[in-house]
């Protein structure tokens, strides 16, 4: 799977209707803040270009990308969020630290999608330099809070669409 190949920023265009009304909850670790800050600015600029009010989108920083597990637990369970947008960045470092928190995080968030109904999206990156996440916050392969806020957007469009089915 490659950035250099999927730019979700070129390819969708999402028109959600009544999009004001919706609430959003946008949480960003604050490790490696120099690139969470690049994709948290990108994630709310598409939300605010697409449409979302500014005053119901709601950031909250969590410690690092573990916390967004526990994070998004509470603003689902205390909240009446309408899509949680997590951002981090991990990135190797020399111990096998990397791989536990990247398959805490990803399974952590999965097993939260599994249980409800509200899009939880992964806006999480997982690199093995500095670099790599230089090229994916702004850089040659596009702005990836960018593209968690186009998927949040197209998540809630199709629970719009599945709810006029019933
Ligand atoms: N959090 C991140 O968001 N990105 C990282 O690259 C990252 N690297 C870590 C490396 C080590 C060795 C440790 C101990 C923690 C790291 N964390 C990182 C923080 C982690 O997500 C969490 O905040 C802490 O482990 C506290 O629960």
């Amino acid at each position: 799977m490659s950035s250099a190949d999927q730019n979700l920023t070129s390819a969708v265009s999402v028109e959600i209707p009544d999009v004001d009304q919706f609430h959003f909850t946008v949480l960003v670790a604050k490790w490696n803040r120099e690139i969470t800050a690049q994709l948290e600015k990108a994630c709310i600029d598409r939300l605010v270009a697409s449409g979302a009010r500014l005053r119901n989108i709601r950031i909250h920083y969590v410690p690092g990308a573990w916390e967004l597990i526990s994070a998004t637990s509470m603003a689902l369970d205390i909240t009446t969020t309408n899509a949680v947008i997590c951002i981090g960045c991990v990135i190797r470092g020399e111990t096998p630290h990397f791989d536990y928190i990247c398959q805490g995080v990803t399974n952590g968030l999965a097993a939260i999608c599994a249980r409800q109904n509200i899009p939880v999206i992964y806006g999480v990156l997982t690199v093995d330099s500095k670099q790599q996440a230089l090229d994916r916050c702004g850089g040659k392969y596009g702005n990836k809070g960018d593209e968690a806020a186009l998927t949040a957007l197209e998540m809630m469009a199709l629970g719009n669409a599945l709810s006029e089915e019933l």
